[in-house]
């Protein structure tokens, strides 16, 4: 969970009367569910290092501290991370950065979980990985943010606050990141609208107990997860990551792509075409303006993305593809800046697999996020499947993907919570119960 200090004025009383009950609510009911986790994040980490010594013991991930006195592990170089002549000129081009890792994982790699060796080392990389998180998130802003989105924030709660207790799930929750239906205005009068399949996102809602999303990360490779990968019910992967040819690592199974609108424009993609993208559900998404109405967005949407979906719609009519609410990608930002509190988040969408996670989590009780936080398997490189090395990929340069993996980071529930994450490569995502939640801070 998550706490931000703020002041509070007289209007607010009533607000704040509802978040005590709130939050007794929310203690109640953690302690119900006897989350271990949350003990744990109370206890000091027992690491056996000097900077370990001046780490507190973290409410959330956001309250471990940068240690000035670190070697920050990533080299930053303003150089393009892609030197294509096929792609267009784009913001997201312009501020990519291309880094260089000079950390080394395999110092940290153990598999005794039991052993109190291993718990240290575990705890020391976790420590460097988040370290790097914080220091990219407070680089991240002022430097390169040229806000293309016109994102106009307002807090909120405005400065109403003296503290909040809200979990991280919950914020992912409510900003009901979903596809567009055809009733929904102002396609249920436009004949685009009609595109959109009548079917839900997914079948046989009840049955599924387990997901999976595989993050396109570089250090997939050589995991050996495909397996493990397979077992769940739904397999989420992203963009044009292939399975073929990868399959010990990251598995064959696929339920799902949420594919950004380059993946649907470019023709690099061949999206109306390539088998990769048939016989799956498709969940694409465009970020829009931060403000802009969904009129607005058919007409300056960042890659026209609607051409190829209309082709591929009519060419297969019994395909399960979708547009993403880009209202719902905007409100998943603000949830993200609402976990981030005080320290601003980079003015644009959140990447592909954080909306894929708050695309899934409401329809499965279950999630597991492979190498999204990155394990001891880091490597340096962009993707699994290509030979780009770049650890912005990883770290972030153009999406807020420090906070996005900060705030997935404090949702872990996963039994052997560190280990797993670290060692494993995976980090395990429990829908929150109801009752945790409903506070409806959009009001959408
Ligand atoms: O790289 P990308 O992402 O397709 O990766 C999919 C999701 O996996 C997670 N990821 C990826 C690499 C890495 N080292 N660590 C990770 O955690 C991220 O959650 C990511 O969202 C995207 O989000 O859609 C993105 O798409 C690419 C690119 O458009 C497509 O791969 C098609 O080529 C973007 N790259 C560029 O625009 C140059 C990337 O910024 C975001």
């Amino acid at each position: 969970m998550r706490q931000v200090k703020r002041a509070l004025p007289g209007q607010c009383q009533a607000l704040l009367v509802s978040l005590i009950v709130c939050a007794a609510l929310i203690i109640q009911s953690e302690q119900q569910v006897g989350d271990a986790k949350a003990q744990r994040r109370h206890e000091p980490i027992e690491v056996n290092t000097p900077e370990a010594a001046n780490v507190r013991s973290p409410r959330s991930v956001f309250h471990v501290r940068w240690n000035p006195n670190e070697k920050f592990i990533v080299e930053s170089r303003e150089n393009p991370a892609i030197n294509s002549s096929k792609l267009a000129p784009h913001p997201r081009l312009k501020v990519s950065k291309n880094t260089k890792l000079t950390l080394s994982p395999k110092l940290y790699l153990c598999h005794d979980k039991h052993s109190e060796l291993c718990h240290n080392k575990t705890q020391q990389f976790r420590q460097r990985i988040v370290q790097t998180f914080e220091k990219a998130m407070t680089e991240s802003v002022n430097e390169s943010d040229p806000n293309h989105y016109n994102v106009d924030y307002k807090p909120v709660f405005g400065d109403s606050f003296e503290e909040q207790y809200y979990p991280s799930t919950c914020l992912v929750m409510e900003a009901g990141v979903r596809v567009l239906r055809r009733k929904d205005e102002p396609f249920n009068k436009l004949p685009f609208g009609r595109l959109f399949p009548r079917q839900k996102l997914f079948r046989n809602i009840r049955n599924i107990k387990t997901c999976a999303i595989v993050s396109s990360a570089g250090s997939l490779a050589g995991s050996k997860l495909g397996r493990f990968i397979d077992t769940h019910d739904i397999v989420m992967r992203f963009n044009h990551a292939p399975t073929e040819g990868h399959e010990v690592d990251v598995g064959s199974k696929t339920t799902i792509r949420v594919v950004n609108s380059q993946v649907v424009t470019k023709p690099e993609f061949d999206f109306t075409r390539a088998p990769i993208f048939r016989n799956v559900t498709i969940a694409a998404w465009d970020p829009g303006k931060y403000n802009g109405t969904l009129e607005d967005w058919l007409t300056s949407a960042d890659y026209d993305l609607f051409t190829n979906y209309e082709i591929y719609r009519r060419r297969y009519p019994k395909s399960r593809a979708f547009l993403i609410d880009p209202h719902s990608v905007w409100r998943l930002w603000q949830s993200l800046q609402m976990f981030a509190g005080n320290r601003a988040i980079r003015r644009n969408p959140p990447s592909s697999g954080f909306i894929g996670l708050a695309l899934l989590l409401p329809h499965c009780p279950q999630v597991d996020f492979v190498e999204y936080v990155p394990s001891t398997r880091l490597n340096g490189r962009c993707h699994y499947y290509s030979k780009e090395m770049n650890s912005a990929c990883t770290f972030g340069s153009w999406h807020p993907l420090a906070a996005e993996k900060l705030m997935a980071l404090d949702m872990n529930m996963a039994e052997d919570d560190d280990m797993s994450v670290f060692q494993f490569g995976i980090l395990r995502i429990r829908r929150p119960d109801k009752l945790l939640c409903g506070f409806n801070f959009f009001g959408y």
